[in-house]
């Protein structure tokens, strides 16, 4: 298709006069939903509701989208750019109704429609409910990259799995327990998808793989399990413009609704049987984040199902991005010039062995044309270098699901030996710790090594991380391959949903203050710079900090409608807000907090009155098998109680743990903050994007000297960050000296001695309780809290002496606001579609 080509199919004016474009005028969007309440929904203003109208207002918006979205596949169809695909397992994409306004440009226009057929936006639009299909960090950054490849006309299409559960809704037991729910977001029909029953693919399980005897070094992979993919579509506008991208997940389901033989056999059980563990595939997000050695001591039946999800996903996705590339009829090795793919972590390596497969046994091409074309197509973005979250899959379980790419992994790995022992001869630790196979009991697949050899390129996902994945477990990669090979892309955050969305008169003060229109400047980030020259303007400042006030009366509505809990905000707001773990330590934060209450408590009334009032806000889930994290949300909700509760410093300290995070919680907490934490050990925390999001909207950031905190602090300059703590060259140091000559915590930390002896002494109720999470510190305390802790309650009596200078306190939050330009997510998407990719904007003609 060229676009000059004569129209397809029948008389062209007919099919002209037939066709919708985007509603502009709000009659047009009353129509559209009047229309979709009695034609999609089958309902009138007799019997519509809230929800109902959430729907039909979410209808009418999609019917626009899908005007944008066909016209951007066919301009794309027609120029055949190259294009990127981001495999992700996680896609946190949150409510889309809000989203898909703004970047259509009708929120105005819809929100005058709907108030005239009775209805109030605001309303409308809490109605929605979150599309929670991820963990934490990773997931949401995926979402981000969406949103800024379409924003910047980028032909990136994102490929993930359509489970029918999210991550888990999470509830608090009396006793302070986190107790997990199913997340069945599907049970309404979802208006932003477009399911393509038409666009389905096999993808096979289990069976034999026989290698043929004609030295060709195929083989024949056949029988055992058989499952379809069905794909269902999800449309990703870009702000201010009409390229709308693809977002296609995954369905599984059986390929026959029954199998006929067991059927007839009178086997019924057996054959439903086997529909029900196709469909299990897709059912469920598996909601360990940063564990995959958790998931290895899991019954075998979750781990195989996991494996069994990442192969599906995978070899769904190739066999789509094979068969669009096949349709423009070129030659299978201009492969890697029409398709880059991005690997979101190591979840969708197999795909690396999945296109050796497909072009040595299907396409009949030699090893070396395969691996040419393979290492040309694939980029790796690694997240983590924590040891215990490198996933590695038991070779044994491989062999049984995956039989013929076992043998390409060996494959692999034999050439890949061959030639790092040509280079380094005789080198045999070396060998061992760069094979793809792990020795042991069992043996195991390194994904990482994998997904290292198998790519283009492969980045981390801030400096200080990048330097760590070059310097640490991939280190003996960067000698082998040359450094080039190993770069950084810093994250970056969307500042449509995390600055204009979720903190609209922020947005509008910044676009009436720079006098720059709020569409150049949501697009080009560094123009927020714009706002250093009005910290003097003391109006400006009352203005901006006016808002975050509302800002914090907002939020503390929220807690008083949710929770029935009364938040005062005539105090600092200190905000926590990221998935439970160790290293993230919000141990440290709570012991900090009731070193603080033990403070308030030993203090005259007259003492207090001076001290800086302050609401402190934890939110955040724990994986359902992570025991300590669970023991320390368990801890912070009964710490909350007994504070609160306290007549003598109620009015100084309160404290909550808000239940149920999740992207819409974020929108109402982040920008309500004044100081928010980001306190993992040096070193454990790749990036980190809440950190972002917090600055962007004018919070001040209580951190260590980690991730991306560290260029954060590069943009706004040290004097408006508060860092505490060790640096990362200590960290393995102290973990010595703590296994090999540890001192008692009374001698070498006497105020976190005090508090945990009041926890353990039950100050918070039953103080045995907590003794599994007191001993991580008492013992090993690998993750540093007795290293950190005077450091750490220092740096919040600094935090407390800068609020009290209240104009100065102003300034540093408009200056943070300012520098955040880099931390844009159009930034980073633009870095990976340069450097990486090699892309270029597409935009619709
Ligand atoms: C991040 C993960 C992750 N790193 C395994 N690794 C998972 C690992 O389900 N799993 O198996 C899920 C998630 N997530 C985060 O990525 C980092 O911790 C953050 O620092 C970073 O900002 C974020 C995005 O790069």
């Amino acid at each position: 298709v060229t676009g000059k080509e004569k129209w397809p199919k029948g008389e062209e004016e007919v099919w002209k006069a037939g066709m919708r474009g985007v509603d502009k005028d709000v009659s047009d969007i009353t129509k559209s939903f009047v229309n979709h309440a009695q034609t999609s929904l089958a309902r009138q203003a007799y019997n519509l509701d809230d929800f109902g109208a959430y729907e039909a207002a979410a209808l009418a918006a999609r019917d626009d989208l899908l005007v944008n979205w066909n016209e951007t596949q066919l301009n794309y169809t027609r120029k055949n750019p190259k294009r990127a695909y981001y495999l992700s397992l996680e896609f946190l994409m949150g409510r889309t109704l809000d989203n898909a306004l703004l970047n259509l440009g009708l929120k105005g226009e819809f929100e005058e429609g709907v108030k005239k057929l009775g209805f109030n936006m605001e309303d409308l639009l809490e109605k929605e409910r979150d599309a929670a299909l991820g963990n934490g960090g990773l997931g949401r950054l995926a979402a981000c990259y969406l949103d800024s490849s379409a924003s910047q006309e980028i032909p990136v299409w994102g490929y993930g799995l359509r489970y029918q559960y999210g991550i888990f809704q999470q509830l608090i037991s009396p006793e302070g327990n986190q107790l997990e729910a199913p997340d069945p977001w599907l049970e309404h029909q979802n208006p932003w998808e477009l399911p393509r029953l038409d666009v389905t693919y096999e993808v096979r399980f289990y069976g034999h793989a026989e290698r043929s005897s004609d030295g060709s070094g195929r083989a024949n992979w056949s029988g055992g399990q058989e499952v379809m993919a069905v794909a269902y579509d999800v449309m990703i506008p870009g702000y201010n413009t009409k390229t709308t991208n693809n977002l296609r997940l995954w369905q599984s389901k059986p390929k026959r609704g029954f199998d006929l033989n067991s059927f007839n056999a009178g086997n019924y059980e057996a054959a439903v049987e086997s529909s029900n563990s196709a469909a299990a595939i897709t059912s469920v997000l598996y909601p360990n984040d940063h564990t995959s050695t958790d998931l290895a001591n899991e019954a075998t039946v979750g781990k195989e199902l996991r494996l069994k999800q990442q192969y599906f996903w995978t070899a769904a996705s190739l066999a789509d991005i094979l068969r669009r590339f096949k349709n423009t009829g070129k030659p299978i090795t201009d492969f890697p010039d029409y398709a880059a793919i991005q690997l979101n972590d190591t979840h969708p390596t197999l795909a690396i062995p999945e296109l050796m497969r497909i072009l040595i046994d299907e396409e009949e091409l030699s090893w070396n044309q395969a691996w040419q074309i393979v290492t040309n197509t694939f980029f790796y973005t690694n997240h983590t270098v924590l040891p215990e979250a490198l996933e590695k899959w038991a070779v044994p379980l491989v062999e049984h699901v995956l039989p013929r790419h076992l043998q390409i992994i060996y494959d692999i790995n034999m050439y890949f030996l061959q030639a790092v022992e040509k280079k380094f001869p005789g080198d045999r630790d070396r060998l061992a710790r760069m094979s793809l196979i792990e020795e042991g009991y069992p043996k195991q697949v390194r994904m990482a090594h994998l997904a290292c050899i198998g790519s283009r390129k492969v980045n981390g996902v801030a400096e200080l991380h990048s330097e760590l994945v070059r310097t640490t477990i991939l280190k003996d990669f960067v000698e082998f391959e040359g450094v080039s090979k190993f770069g950084n892309v810093t994250n970056g955050v969307t500042p449509r949903r995390w600055l204009d969305q979720c903190n609209h008169e922020l947005s509008d003060l910044i676009t009436k203050t720079l006098k720059i229109e709020k569409k150049v400047w949501l697009k080009d980030l560094a123009k927020l710079e714009g706002l250093l020259a009005f910290t003097e303007d003391k109006n400006f400042r009352e203005q901006w900090a006016a808002i975050k006030q509302r800002n914090k009366e907002r939020l503390a509505r929220h807690v008083q409608t949710t929770l029935g809990l009364t938040v005062r905000t005539d105090a600092m707001f200190d905000v926590q807000i990221k998935r439970l773990h160790e290293y993230k330590r919000q141990t440290l934060n709570i012991l900090g907090v009731i070193h603080r209450y033990l403070t308030l408590k030993s203090m005259t009334p007259a003492e207090r009155s001076k001290c800086n009032r302050k609401v402190v806000f934890f939110a955040g889930k724990a994986a359902p098998a992570y025991y300590i994290a669970k023991l320390t949300i368990r801890l912070i909700v009964n710490v909350a109680r007994v504070i609160n509760a306290d007549a003598d410093t109620k009015d100084f300290l309160q404290l909550y743990f808000l239940p149920d995070y999740s992207v819409s919680l974020a929108e109402v907490l982040i920008p309500a903050s004044d100081i928010s934490q980001h306190i993992s050990t040096a070193g454990t925390e790749a990036s980190g994007t809440s950190n972002m999001k917090f600055c962007l909207n004018g919070g001040l950031l209580l951190g260590t000297v980690d991730g991306a905190n560290i260029e954060i602090a590069e943009e706004v300059g040290e004097n408006n960050v508060f860092f505490f703590g060790h640096l990362t060259p200590a960290v393995e140091d102290l973990r010595y000296q703590h296994a090999y000559h540890p001192v008692p915590i009374e001698q070498k930390c006497p105020a976190l001695a005090k508090v945990l002896n009041e926890v353990s002494a039950g100050m918070f109720g039953d103080g045995g309780v907590y003794e599994p999470l007191l001993n991580t510190i008492r013992q090993g305390d690998y993750y540093l809290l007795t290293d950190d802790f005077d450091s750490y309650i220092a740096a919040l009596a600094m935090v407390d002496d800068a609020y009290l200078d209240r104009d100065e306190w102003i300034k540093k939050s408009i200056r943070t606001t300012a520098k955040m330009g880099k931390f844009s997510s159009d930034r980073a998407i633009l870095e990976y579609a340069e450097s990486y990719w090699n892309l270029e904007q597409t935009p619709v003609s």
